[in-house]
C-alpha cells in the first residue's frame, strides 16, 4: 500500500517521537503518507487472471493451452477444472474454483511452466506478495513429488514440497505465500512445475493466483496485515495519547 519513501520517512518519524518531538509532525506525516500511498494507486499493476480462468478452447485435456493473460515458452501445461480425471486421476476444485493451471515437471527434458511477460506498474523496493493454492495428483504417469518454482523479477522461490499421493486419493489444496521485492518497474512472472526427482515425473495444479500488496489477497486464509500499516497504526494511537496529554496540560 505504501511505497519505499513512505517506509524511509516513517523511519525518520519513529525516530523523532522516541526523541520526544511534539505532534504537529505526526500531522504532517499523516498527510504525507496519504499523499504517498495515493500516488502510489495511480500506478495499477497489470497482473491479470490469477484463478486461471476462461480458457475457451478444450479444456479438461491433455496438452491444452494456457488461459487468457497467460502464455508459455515451456512445455504445454493443461487447463483443467475441479472434476477433470486426467489418466486415471480424478481432481478436485481449489477454494476459489473454476479452471486452473496443471502442469508437468519432468526436469531436465520436460518442463511446463506459464507465463506474464512484462508486467508493468511495480515500484522498484517495494515488497510484493504473491499467494496461490497448489496440488499435486497421481496420474498413471506420475512418479514423484514437487513443487512450483515461482519466478519475479531477478528473485526465485520454490513452493513447499508435496509428496505424490497414493493412487485414487485427492491430496487437497494448500496456501503458498511468498514475498518478492520489486528492482525493476517492468518484470516477468514465471510458475515452473518442478520435480522432486529429475527424469521422475511429477503432476501438478496451481489456482487462486495473487500478485500484489502484502495482506491483500481476500482469499488467503494466511494473509497477515502489512506490517507498515499496523506501524502507522500503531503511530495513530500514539499520536492520539500524546495529543490527549497534551490537553490534559494545558
Ligand atoms: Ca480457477
Amino acid at each position: 500500500m505504501y511505497r519505499f519513501g513512505g517506509w524511509f520517512y516513517r523511519q525518520h518519524l519513529i525516530g523523532d517521537i522516541a526523541m520526544g518531538k511534539t505532534t504537529g509532525k505526526l500531522i504532517k506525516a499523516a498527510a504525507f503518507a496519504a499523499v504517498l500511498g495515493f500516488a502510489g494507486q495511480a500506478s495499477a499493476l497489470t497482473f491479470a487472471n490469477g484463478g486461471f480462468e476462461g480458457y475457451l478452447g478444450n479444456t479438461n485435456i491433455h496438452n491444452s493451452e494456457v488461459p487468457p493473460g497467460w502464455t508459455t515458452t515451456s512445455g504445454t501445461p493443461d487447463t483443467f477444472d475441479g472434476n477433470t480425471n486426467f489418466a486415471s486421476y480424478t481432481w478436485a476444485p481449489s477454494s476459489t474454483g473454476g479452471q486452473f493451471l496443471h502442469g508437468i515437471g519432468w526436469q531436465p527434458t520436460w518442463t511446463e511452466s506459464a507465463l506474464q511477460i512484462g508486467l508493468t506498474g511495480l515500484v522498484v523496493g517495494q515488497v510484493y506478495e504473491i499467494s496461490f493454492e497448489q496440488s499435486i495428483s497421481r496420474s498413471i504417469w506420475s512418479e514423484a513429488g514437487g513443487f512450483w518454482r515461482v519466478v519475479f523479477g531477478t528473485e526465485s522461490h520454490d513452493s513447499a514440497h508435496m509428496n505424490i499421493p497414493d493412487f485414487g486419493v485427492f491430496q487437497g489444496w494448500t496456501w503458498q505465500t511468498m514475498m518478492f521485492t520489486a528492482t525493476s518497474t517492468v518484470q516477468t512472472l514465471e510458475v515452473i512445475a518442478w520435480s522432486d526427482t529429475d527424469g521422475l515425473r511429477t503432476d501438478i495444479g496451481i489456482d487462486s493466483f495473487y500478485l500484489g500488496d502484502p495482506g491483500g489477497n481476500p482469499n488467503n486464509p494466511n494473509r497477515v496485515p502489512e506490517p507498515a500499516s499496523a506501524a502507522l497504526v500503531g503511530l495513530a494511537i500514539t499520536g492520539m495519547a500524546a495529543l490527549r496529554r497534551r490537553r490534559n496540560a494545558a
